[in-house]
């Protein structure tokens, strides 16, 4: 009888150490995560958090003198030679991180863009880790036959085809976000959502993959606040007088959970705008723009991840990893 009890004693003793010992470890996870405000505290479990930490404590924030490598709220924003690619990768297949990639190929822009984007994705997009394309389109049956390699997989879903090409763009917000409530969440923890007119030049890999990310558009980072292009109309939910940065609406993602927040927000604020018979200036890129005021990225990308070749002076790119197509507005925009 008192063996048992000094027995539950001792495992009693035992327990209160365990809970004593992992109870620090939380803390001390806590403590260094508050070190370190580019992960913000909606991350997952302590083990994701804690590889996170030394993941971007590895970045080299100094390599590249000539442009912004880090915001005032700290999240860094990614330039070639600032990270060890195979670093990300290990980590990130570590992890199990899986990605989902949505694009809208609807009307014109199927025919135009859809073969060149994913099979420009299959050579550079996320090498590595299991990736599931999500290809909305209202013609289904004319979606190119990609081959994919091992642990990819494409899923088409049918949309209809908005008249205007102003809802084509905005009513993405709202597919996207149904599409991560049925599907993308119980298949993957990272969603990205691309526009489709443009194309992988070089790796766009995991060292993009962030809590929430932003993309610095291309023909204003070098910009001063003034001259963003952001909506100035007070009418609609768009509206701002002043910003960050001009994020460009071609590309986002992060953990599932912050894009559906994001998604569900710009399409809240598109449907206000559309009861007040307001249109933002550009679409959903300024919902987008406002969003990410409020809700400041976690991770930014250098315009390396989304450059457009038109532009003359390419000092401060070293590498394109993914170009805008060339635009056939005569062509693709007559309806
Ligand atoms: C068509 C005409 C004008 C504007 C957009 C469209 C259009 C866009 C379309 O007919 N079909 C379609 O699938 N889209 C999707 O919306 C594509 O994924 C496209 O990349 C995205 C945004 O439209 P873009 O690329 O024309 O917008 P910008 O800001 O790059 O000029
Ligand atoms: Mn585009």
């Amino acid at each position: 009888m008192s063996g048992i009890i000094h027995k539950a004693r001792g495992a009693g003793i035992f327990c209160c150490l365990v809970l004593l010992v992992s109870g620090f470890t939380s803390l001390y996870l806590r403590y260094l995560t508050s070190l370190v405000p580019t992960d913000n505290p909606l991350a997952t479990d302590e083990g994701e958090l804690r590889q996170n930490i030394e993941l971007d404590n590895s970045l080299n924030f100094g390599t590249r003198p000539g442009v912004q490598t880090i915001t005032s709220w700290k999240a860094p924003i990614i330039w070639e030679g600032m990270f060890d690619p195979n670093l990300y990768d290990q980590n990130h297949i570590q992890a199990h991180s899986s990605v989902a990639l949505t694009v809208f190929a609807v009307g014109r822009y199927l025919d135009a863009y859809l073969k060149t984007f994913l099979t420009s994705a299959e050579q550079h997009f996320m090498l590595g880790l299991p990736v599931t394309y999500y290809v909305f389109t209202d013609q289904a049956e004319k979606v190119p036959n990609i081959e994919l390699a091992p642990q990819r997989s494409l899923k088409v879903i049918q949309v209809e085809k908005h008249s205007r090409w102003q809802d084509i763009s905005m009513m993405r917000m709202k597919t996207i976000s149904e599409a991560i409530e049925s599907e993308i969440r119980h298949h993957c923890n990272y969603v990205f959502c691309f526009d489709v007119d443009q194309e992988f030049k070089g790796r766009f890999g995991s060292e993009a993959l962030g809590d929430s990310v932003a993309l610095l558009h291309a023909h204003f980072y070098k910009f001063p606040k003034e001259k963003f292009t952001y909506d100035r109309n007070p009418k609609s939910k768009a509206f701002m007088e002043t910003g960050d940065f001009y994020y460009h609406a071609a590309l986002f993602g992060g953990l599932w959970e912050n894009v559906k927040n994001l998604t569900d927000a710009c399409y809240l604020s598109i449907m206000e705008d559309k009861l007040n018979d307001v249109e933002a200036l550009w679409h959903d890129e300024s919902h987008l723009n406002k969003y990410f005021w409020f809700h400041k990225p976690s991770r930014l990308l250098s315009p390396e991840y989304c450059w457009d070749q038109s532009i003359g002076d390419m000092s401060d790119i070293h590498v394109t990893r993914l170009v805008w197509a060339p635009k056939h507005y005569d062509t693709l925009r007559t309806l």
